[in-house]
């Protein structure tokens, strides 16, 4: 299955609530994070997760194992299914992240490789291949991996075998819903969709790509 995965961040919770209405039939999940939590507080997340979908906290957490652990436990008493973490810190802080998420029934991805053009300075080639690598060891649910960049991706899927990824940088930043659907399990739009005339429409567009 590649999920559509609706990266929610507008900055109001009215504006939230009205994106979310519009396009929840054809989404599989939504990820809210910095944006949208700043702008309206944590407890939107309960007021999102009514509409009856999976809700993914992107926070990138990127603290030491125990400031990760306190993190992910509000993510997930606010009624998240998943949090996002960096990979960088380390396996001690990402470990301290996955058991968190475990032990409250969800679940944790590992940002391997960013899509933006910087990413290529620090966070692509040998370094996210290490990431990711340590995501399997670390025995999270799978990796952040950029659609921006479907070679990587390629190269990231054997290392991480089965594990799922989850690309950002579909529409807006130049990624191609067409070109990475059958490699990933989640394609994950923000502006494409939300800033779109008709977002419910744009929604179906990118629901079409699911398989
Ligand atoms: O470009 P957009 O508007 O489609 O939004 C993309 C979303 O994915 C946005 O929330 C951004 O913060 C996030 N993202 C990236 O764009 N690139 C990355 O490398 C990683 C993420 C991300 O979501 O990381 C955690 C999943």
């Amino acid at each position: 299955m590649t999920d559509l995965i609706l990266a929610l961040d507008v900055l109001t919770r009215e504006e939230a609530i009205e994106i979310a209405e519009k396009t929840a039939p054809c989404l599989d999940s939504i990820k809210i994070g910095y944006p949208l939590v700043l702008g309206a507080g944590l407890s939107i997340a309960g007021e999102l997760a009514e509409f009856g979908l999976p809700l993914i906290a992107d926070f990138k957490v990127a603290d030491i194992p125990n400031t990760n652990r306190l993190i992910a436990e509000h993510v997930f008493e606010a009624g998240f299914s998943a949090i996002i973490t960096q990979g960088f810190t380390g396996s001690d802080s990402v470990t301290s992240c996955v058991e968190a998420a475990h032990d409250a029934g969800g679940e944790c991805y590992v940002v391997a490789e960013m899509s933006h053009p910087g990413a290529l300075e620090f966070l692509s080639g040998e370094n996210a291949e290490k990431i990711a690598g340590m995501a399997v060891k670390c025995n999270a649910d799978g990796i952040i991996a950029p659609a921006t960049r479907p070679d990587r991706v390629r190269k990231l899927r054997e290392i991480i075998g089965s594990k799922k990824i989850l690309s950002p940088g579909i529409g807006a930043q130049g990624g191609s819903a067409k070109d990475i659907a059958n490699m990933i399990d989640g394609m994950i739009v923000g502006r494409s969709i939300y800033q779109a005339e008709d977002p419910a429409k744009a929604a179906r567009e990118y629901s079409e790509f699911r398989r």
